[in-house]
């Protein structure tokens, strides 16, 4: 068999697909939370980990370092996607690009205005299309992290960030005030692994697919249980 390399990044990408792994037979020999090794072996001889930070998964894979990996939408976006087979949409690590600003900012007064806003984010190119669409002029600030901090200290009036539960916003008066794009994990292939190494990756991608159409149907059933 081919060896495969999947590039992942640890956090709630690893948490999160590791079950998915397992449905394909894939469990890692040691856990990439508590080891230093950024190269992991599993169960399955012919197939390796890499831990990367999320936003370098694209380019892992795109040069073919690694033959897949598993990315946000919001990361894919950013990287632009060359070079990548974007296959199936995992259903994991699940938010939305907001927009969001100071509890007591009035930010629809400020559109209809046509206030040149100044807007600070790590995702400039999703904030840059989303602003030039609704043909807002903005100035955008790159941060990289802690975004929710900028509107607080008078960097910018609005951030572009991910929400999931939305405590953080809460938690610094902020409050979203437009969805940009729902975000979850996709798994992305190299175009030409794919071709070469069908044989290994076909299986696999068929074990993903399977595994993360459960987890989806599951997770109706429990909020269908829920109400
Ligand atoms: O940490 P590092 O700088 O290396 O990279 P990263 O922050 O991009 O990685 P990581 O592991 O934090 O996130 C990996 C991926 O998880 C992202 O690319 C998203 O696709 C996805 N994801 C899902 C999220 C969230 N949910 C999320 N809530 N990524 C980040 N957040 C952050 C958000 O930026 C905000 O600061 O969590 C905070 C908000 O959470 P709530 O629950 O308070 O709303
Ligand atoms: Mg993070």
């Amino acid at each position: 068999m081919i060896p495969i390399t999947i590039a992942l990044s640890k956090g709630r990408i690893f948490d999160d697909t590791a079950p998915l792994l397992k449905a394909a037979g894939i469990v890692a020999l040691e856990d990439p939370e508590t080891s230093r090794k950024l190269i992991l072996a599993t169960t399955r001889d012919t197939v390796r980990l890499i831990i990367v930070r999320a936003s370098d998964v694209p380019t892992y894979v795109q040069y073919g370092a690694a033959d897949m990996g598993i990315a946000g939408k919001d990361v894919l976006l950013e990287h632009g996607g060359a070079g990548l087979y974007q296959p199936l949409d995992l259903n994991i690590a699940r938010c939305r690009m907001m927009v969001a600003v100071r509890d007591e900012f009035d930010y629809d007064s400020a559109v209809r205005r046509g206030a040149r806003l100044r807007v600070a984010t790590k995702y400039l190119h999703t904030a840059r299309e989303h602003f030039a669409e609704k043909g807002m002029h903005v100035d955008l600030i790159k941060l990289y992290g802690s975004m929710e901090l900028a509107p607080l200290v008078g960097l910018a009036d609005a951030i572009v960030d991910l929400v999931s539960s939305g405590n953080t916003l809460r938690a610094n008066q902020l409050k979203a005030v437009e969805e940009i794009v729902p975000i979850s994990a996709r798994l992305v292939i190299n175009q030409a692994a794919l071709k070469l190494k069908r044989e290994t990756i076909q299986p696999m991608l068929e074990a993903f697919s399977a595994a993360s159409m459960q987890r989806g149907a599951s997770q109706e059933v429990t909020e269908v249980a829920h109400q």
